[in-house]
């Protein structure tokens, strides 16, 4: 067995943190060798519920699970964590503005970034899943200028895993058969699903995106909104297909991606492909010895060009909005 590892969830009463958290005490998360700490941190008014949750994670008698605590102080809440999902944040009520969720948000993860910067185990992998997730991230990896800037991503993984969905959708190749997927940006309606780089069981994905009016008409704004169809369906948004993600993210973090094939992870950009360096976006990335890094040297045509470009200026203008409030 290896060393254990403390697992930190922020809004772990919340949906994505009930989908999440069984499966992280279960080893599917970490692997089936490391014994799970977990912290379940929220605000007052989710301390009860997150009882309730860590009363079922008990009597789910778990191997692997060692502890649960429950926490509404993320100076404990991050103290020696590993990793750490920051999953509660501030969600958009009725006619609230854009800047009024910055600002609310902005709040939150200067507070999580500070703690995990004072109290965070050497090595700390942080994945934000609450939005907007990658300004959040921007936001706790500036709190914690300790921790280096690689170690705080967000979760774009969803998506990614929504356009390999549509891909075997549309070529009738099984989901494995489908690799080199990326998607590129924010995680918002902007973002841009890139299917020219990827292999559709024998075939190229540059062969399918000849079919313009599909990728453009079909494609891109199927996984582009794919979650307000959800909520529009359900009536709630996307909990388990969200939690599955982050599961997969962290896990190909710690464990690595396979061979020939790579995911989507939005992490600070260095200035890669000409997207300004401190940024966080996602780009197309392998995990290798536990770190992430951005797959290099893929041609960008004009089509996908103009699409990441504006993607990353919605992350240039929350950036600018987080920083005249003294975010960052
Ligand atoms: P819920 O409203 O069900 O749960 C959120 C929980 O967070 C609540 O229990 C709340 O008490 C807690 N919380 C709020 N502020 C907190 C803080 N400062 N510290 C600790 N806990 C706090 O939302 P849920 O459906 O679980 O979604 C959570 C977040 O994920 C939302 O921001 C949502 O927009 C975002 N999503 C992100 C996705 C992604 O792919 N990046 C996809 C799914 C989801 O939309």
């Amino acid at each position: 067995q290896r060393s254990p590892a403390v697992v930190t969830v922020t809004g772990a009463a919340g949906s994505i943190g009930y989908a999440a958290l069984f499966r992280i005490a279960a080893g599917e998360m970490m692997g089936p060798d490391t014994p799970i700490h977990l912290r379940l941190l929220e605000i007052p008014s989710g301390m009860a519920a997150a009882e309730g949750t860590a009363m079922e994670l008990e009597d789910s008698a778990f191997p692997l699970l060692r502890s649960i605590e429950i926490l509404d102080d993320p100076r404990q809440g991050f103290d020696g964590t590993d990793v750490a999902l920051l999953i509660g944040s501030r969600p958009r009520s009725k006619g609230m503005e854009r800047g009024d969720l910055l600002a609310a948000n902005g709040q939150i993860f200067t507070v999580q970034g500070r703690a995990i910067n004072e109290g965070a185990a050497d090595g700390v992998r942080v994945l934000v899943v609450g939005n907007p997730a990658n300004t959040n991230a921007l936001v706790a990896a500036r709190n914690a200028p300790d921790v280096p800037a690689d170690r705080f991503t967000a979760l774009t993984r969803l998506d990614h895993n929504r356009a390999i969905a549509q891909l075997a959708k549309r070529s009738g190749a099984p989901v494995d058969d489908i690799s080199r997927v990326s998607i590129w940006g924010n995680h918002s309606s902007t973002q841009y699903p890139d299917i020219f780089h990827a292999r559709v069981g024998g075939k190229s994905g540059a062969s399918f995106a000849q079919d313009r009016v599909w990728l453009v008409d079909d494609f891109i704004p199927t996984v582009a909104r794919r979650g307000s169809a959800i909520i529009e369906a359900r009536g709630a948004s996307s909990a388990a297909s969200a939690a599955n993600g982050a599961i997969d993210h962290v896990h190909d973090w710690v464990l690595g991606t396979p061979d020939n094939d790579w995911t989507s992870v939005a992490l600070s950009s260095p200035g890669a492909y000409g997207i300004p360096e401190g940024l966080v976006s996602s780009f197309p990335a392998r995990s290798i010895d536990g770190s992430w890094r951005i797959v290099e040297g893929l041609a960008i045509d004009g089509f996908s060009r103009k699409r990441i470009d504006a993607s990353v200026a919605e992350l240039e203008s929350e950036r600018d909005s987080v920083r005249s409030m003294g975010f960052i």
